[in-house]
């Protein structure tokens, strides 16, 4: 047989070997703050790295070590750290990457909290930012200075799925030496693989499809061994957000679906993307499957589907739009994604409240657009209750 299994097997089965675990199928849970030494010398060696094997589990535990492999060979990467938040794993990427003085080159968008993150570094560290559409090589180099230590990316951008294309950006950073770090929260490693298009680090909010199931906080890194080794050893060991046994369990758990579950998001997504854009309370569906999504062909070029997330703009006001959301039934109002449960949330006034007005419309952040992580549910169900509300908005031209 191939070495290499097709990437629905890994999910259920790499790093994982049942006969070190008293032939256990499913990986257990190493519930365990800390490991026994033999002696006094084996300790001695042990924190001398002379010896494999575990110490703490803030450095290390057999339960996470697993999760890791497994995330590690999905991405195409070499190594992985898991975290105890994605912000977590997003803090010990940039504490990583950076020092005072230093310049973050980043997409035009990120989620809310890397936004405030990169506010806190600036303020704290004198360690700045520049946001970029990076839609050309040009616009790229042209933002890129002398002090830029990493460039910064999501892609879809979280809510405004915009796309960025990642094997242009990776061109241009090879050519100045600065590594390329991608958010791959939206897509999972099923949908896009980063790394194989050349990009360094990838960093995951472990909490959406990776987990899939609404009841877990986590983050993941994957790139090089020795990137990770010194991540691992610096600002996750010395920061210390790390993941619980517990957490990385449940992650093991919902990973083997990752697969099933991502094909059912986005079929479904893109039923309910047709649908929205055929409702005439509905503005705009920005959804990256569809024709006139401005990026269309980039999703083409690097994501094997177009994901389980849709942003729409929805007719009137704010108001209109709070109101839209009120009348759900079925869909429930509530920040992160990719769950089973089809999700739906306001980025202006939750997850991206903290960025200031103008830097937040200037991201394409207006008050009336809405963001719907579709869930697992019958389609036929989650369109019925989208319907039934928008057949409820006052728009423009019935009071005329
Ligand atoms: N990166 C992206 C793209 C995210 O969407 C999030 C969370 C994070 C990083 C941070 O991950 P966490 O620490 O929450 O695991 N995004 C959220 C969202 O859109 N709604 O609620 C949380």
């Amino acid at each position: 047989m191939k070495d290499e299994k097709h990437f629905e097997t890994r999910v259920i089965h790499e790093g994982y070997e049942s006969s070190q675990h008293y032939d256990s199928l499913a990986p257990p849970l190493y519930q365990t703050s800390t490991y026994t030494f033999a002696n006094a010398k084996q300790g001695e060696n042990r924190f001398a790295g002379e010896e494999e094997g575990y110490i703490y589990s803030r450095l290390g535990n057999p339960t996470v070590g697993i999760l890791e492999k497994r995330m590690a060979s999905l991405e195409g990467g070499e190594a992985a750290l898991a975290f105890g938040s994605g912000m977590a794993a997003v803090s010990a990427v940039l504490f990583s990457l950076t020092k005072s003085g230093d310049h973050i080159l980043c997409s035009q968008g990120v989620y809310g909290c890397t936004f405030g993150l990169l506010e806190l570094l600036n303020q704290k560290f004198a360690i700045n930012h520049d946001f970029s559409a990076m839609d050309s090589e040009e616009e790229i180099r042209a933002k890129i200075k002398d002090n830029t230590a990493c460039i910064y990316v999501e892609t879809p951008i979280n809510p405004t799925m915009q796309l960025i294309d990642l094997q242009m950006i990776a061109k241009v950073a090879k050519e100045k030496g600065i590594p390329v770090v991608v958010d791959n929260t939206f897509c999972s490693p099923y949908l896009q693989r980063p790394l194989e298009l050349g990009c360094d680090i990838v960093i995951h909010s472990a909490t959406k499809y990776i987990g899939g199931h609404g009841d877990v906080i986590a983050g993941i890194v994957v790139g090089s061994q020795e990137k990770m080794s010194e991540i691992r050893m610096t600002t996750q060991k010395d920061i210390g957000g790390i993941i619980s046994p517990f957490d990385s369990w449940l992650l093991l758990r919902g990973l083997k679906t990752l697969a099933v579950r991502l094909d059912r998001h986005c079929d479904s997504a893109d039923k309910i993307a047709g649908l929205l854009a055929t409702h005439p309370a509905v503005e705009q569906v920005i959804y990256p499957g569809r024709q006139d999504h401005p990026q269309h062909e980039i999703m083409k070029k690097q994501m094997k589907k177009p994901g389980g997330m849709i942003s729409f703009i929805i007719k009137g006001s704010k108001e209109d739009a709070q109101k839209f959301m009120d009348d759900l039934e079925l869909i429930k109002i509530a920040v992160s994604l990719g769950d089973a449960e089809t999700l739906i949330q306001h980025p202006a006034t939750m997850t991206h409240a903290v960025v200031p007005e103008e830097a937040r419309v200037k991201m394409g952040i207006t008050d009336t657009l809405l963001r719907l992580s579709v869930g697992l549910e019958s389609t036929e169900d989650i369109w019925n209750d989208l319907e039934q509300a928008l057949n409820k908005v006052k728009f423009p031209s019935d009071v005329m």
